[in-house]
């Protein structure tokens, strides 16, 4: 709250209708700019939508999706880079990728080098000036809402929208043989010192009332590239907790996993370490089954 706004208290009534704009599909920024209309401190708006929306969260109903006989989500085919020969590169397009470590189950690959100084610079460059606290696609609803598991800033480029953008998608295209139609735009964050993005799955929860809609735009996910733009000094990495594995986020480099269904089974849990000292930037490609229009 800036420092001479009277206190403002978050009451029931409050909370009952940010849950109702949240249900009724209006999206963050709709919600914020009406109560900041209405007076509201907008510190204190972000604090009451955070809070209420963790809540509601927490009190919906459990999700099932291992219970007695519940089968499992059929298995969709997913980009696999060609490792079958255990090269230590692959030539991707424009650029020798450099293949530092390989794991089945899960399929986590890290790749070196796959963007050079220059280009993690130019993509920092371009979304500096766009960077707003960072929202995910909210599965109630098929919107978007505030992420209260994340405190990095974000934004998102459209897909091609420069050339660097479409040499980097065309690159990455033929390293996971995956079809550039396919990628969802480049998302970037930027996580300052205590930044973090907590352990999450990266598919769309089919128990989720929002995930039809959300699919109809390319179908589930079934992979994702987080390219390290830019390195903190300490903290940061992308952890892995099934599994056990931390990746350190080394400018150029990058971490791909992939799930064949959108299941816990696939172990794909991952996080974003927080930053301890310094800035932290990724640029993150997910790619979807089908063409994302
Ligand atoms: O920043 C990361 O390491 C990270 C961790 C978990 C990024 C993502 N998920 C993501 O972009 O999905
Ligand atoms: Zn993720």
């Amino acid at each position: 709250m800036s420092a001479n706004a009277p206190t403002q208290a978050i009451t029931p009534q409050l909370r009952q209708w940010i849950v109702e704009q949240a249900q009724s599909g209006h999206a963050p920024d709709v919600v914020l700019k009406a109560m900041r209309d209405a007076g509201w401190d907008e510190d204190v708006a972000i604090e009451a939508m955070e809070s209420t929306l963790r809540e509601h969260l927490a009190q919906s109903a459990p999700r099932t999706q291992t219970g007695p006989g519940s089968a499992l989500p059929p298995a969709a085919t997913v980009p696999e880079p060609a490792l079958e020969a255990s090269p230590l590169y692959i030539d991707a397009v424009d650029r020798r990728v450099h293949v530092l470590s390989v794991q089945s189950q899960p399929r986590i690959v890290v790749f070196g080098d796959l963007l050079s100084a220059e280009e993690c610079e130019a993509l920092v460059g371009l979304a500096r000036p766009r960077m707003a606290r960072s929202r995910t696609v909210a599965t109630k609803t098929g919107g978007e809402e505030i992420n209260v598991d994340r405190t990095s800033d974000g934004m998102f480029f459209q897909r091609g929208e420069t050339d660097l953008i479409t040499r980097i998608e065309a690159r990455i295209a033929a390293l996971l043989r995956w079809p550039l139609e396919n990628g969802e735009g480049l998302q970037i964050l930027r996580y300052g010192p205590g930044a973090e993005y907590k352990p999450h799955y990266d598919y769309f929860d089919p128990a989720e009332p929002g995930t039809p809609s959300i699919l109809k735009r390319g179908g589930q996910r079934v992979g994702t590239l987080v390219m390290y733009l830019g390195e903190p000094e300490r903290g940061g990495g992308t952890v892995f907790p099934d599994v056990h594995l931390e990746v350190a986020p080394k400018r150029g480099n990058a971490v791909f996993f992939s799930y064949d269904r959108p299941h816990p089974s696939t172990r794909t849990l991952h996080g974003g370490s927080p930053v301890l000292a310094g800035e932290k930037w990724i640029a993150t490609k997910w790619l979807r089954e089908r063409e994302f229009a």
